[in-house]
């Protein structure tokens, strides 16, 4: 009940630009979030997040279907940016996804809370210099850099709410989506939602 299955197109046509409104909304988190099970390159957001490395310059996982979806001029705009510590993040145009930026963020490589609490923070802080109303996440680090899933659905929710609570651009954005790609992660965070609702 908490995400929807998306039929999305990978058009870049006139169409091109925000769609949020296809997205279930969780009654949770002031109403912004929502969770969905989607490939992240076929949303139509302002911003889309990226679990890169610190090269910026392309990798497997998300990072690659990115690089694959959003074309070469992508990498080429990457390889300006001098790179990306672990824990910050670095925006760039969109190119042919339809999203409109992607957030690049280097998430930690192990369990490490800090690090990966400073990329939802980084990435959040970005979305509000660039006055974005949308941003998807996919679930940064939880892959090919084995942070275990559970734990860092924690710290995704926890820091996502922390920032919908305290800053004030939390009321301009409109929405911030989780994006999950395998069924297992979305059982556990369907889960740790409900704890999290229960407790409100
Ligand atoms: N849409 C949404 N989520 C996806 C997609 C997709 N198209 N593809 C994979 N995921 P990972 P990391 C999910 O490994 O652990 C790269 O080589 C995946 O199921 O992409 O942060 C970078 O260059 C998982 O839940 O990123 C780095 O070197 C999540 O995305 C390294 O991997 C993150 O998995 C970063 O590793």
């Amino acid at each position: 009940e908490y995400y929807a299955n998306l039929k999305t197109s990978k058009s870049k046509s006139a169409e091109k630009g925000t769609n949020i409104s296809k997205y279930k909304v969780n009654e949770a988190f002031n109403k912004k979030l929502s969770l969905i099970r989607a490939d992240i390159t076929t949303l139509e957001v302002d911003a889309i997040v990226n679990a890169a490395n610190q090269t910026l310059l392309g990798g497997g996982g998300v990072d690659g279907a990115i690089h694959a979806a959003a074309g070469k001029q992508l990498k080429k705009e990457c390889a300006t940016l001098g790179g990306c510590e672990t824990g910050d993040a670095k925006i760039t145009e969109g190119y042919k996804l339809p999203a409109k930026h992607v957030i690049h963020t280097v998430g930690p490589i192990g369990e490490i809370p800090d690090k990966l609490q400073s990329c939802y923070r980084a990435s959040l802080n970005l979305v509000k210099e660039n006055n974005l109303k949308s941003v998807a996440f996919p679930c940064i680090s939880t892959g090919i850099y084995g942070y275990p899933v559970k734990a860092a659905t924690d710290v995704a929710l926890q820091t996502i709410r922390e920032w919908l609570e305290k800053d004030k651009y939390a009321d301009k954005i409109e929405r911030i989506i989780l994006c999950l790609f395998l069924k297992k992660d979305v059982e556990v965070y369907e889960q740790l939602l409900q704890r999290r609702q229960g407790m409100r």
